[in-house]
């Protein structure tokens, strides 16, 4: 004889808040810090290489770009890196494209009722001129959504950023453990 058990409604929501939250904001959660220590930037600003495809003299350069890796069937991953506006006209980042991912938006997180909940800045993220803004666990990050593949540790995650003034920008993020809370050294390991 089958016997069916019915569970009350309302206990189904029981499993936390945080589980109404998207992969990644569950992982930024369980691993935030305040205080993200994040080196000066020591790359040298607003110098134009021949590998990059990009306008001249926009002064936008980036630096840093990492992630992290994720699970089996995580189907979101955060992209993290510094950008340097050297020029004298504020820029904006508005999007991306990798291979590895249906779609890349650039996020925010807010707290909201002691909660942290990630949230898409469909405008893209004003980088003011002279300035430099850090994405990182915790704040402003590019998210990887609809993943094909998990992202490995120890794997180059190619990613192409679009800005507003400067064209594209490819970079590859450094894919870290889970729990980094920034890029490799390369020194020490
Ligand atoms: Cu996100």
């Amino acid at each position: 004889m089958t016997q069916y058990i019915h569970r009350p409604h309302g206990r189904y929501g029981a499993t936390g808040v945080l589980s109404g939250l998207h992969p990644m904001a569950r992982a930024i959660a369980a691993a935030f810090t305040l205080a993200v220590p994040l080196a000066a930037c020591d790359g040298a600003p607003g110098t134009d290489t021949a590998t990059e495809t990009r306008p001249a003299a926009t002064g936008i350069s980036v630096e840093r770009p990492w992630s992290r890796e994720t699970a089996a069937g995580q189907d979101a991953g955060g992209g993290f890196l510094t950008i340097h506006n050297a020029g004298d006209e504020a820029d904006r980042l508005t999007g991306g494209a990798t291979p590895i991912a249906g779609d890349v938006q650039i996020h925010t997180v807010d707290m909201e009722g002691g909660v942290m909940r990630m949230r898409e800045l469909a405008e893209g993220l004003d980088i003011p001129a002279g300035e430099t803004v850090t994405l990182a666990p915790g704040g402003y990050h590019i998210m990887l959504m609809g993943l094909r593949e998990p992202l490995a540790r120890g794997a180059g995650v190619p990613l192409t950023l679009e800005f507003e003034r400067a064209g594209t920008i490819a970079v590859t993020l450094d894919v870290q453990p889970i729990g980094a809370e920034g890029p490799a050294e390369g020194q020490d390991d």
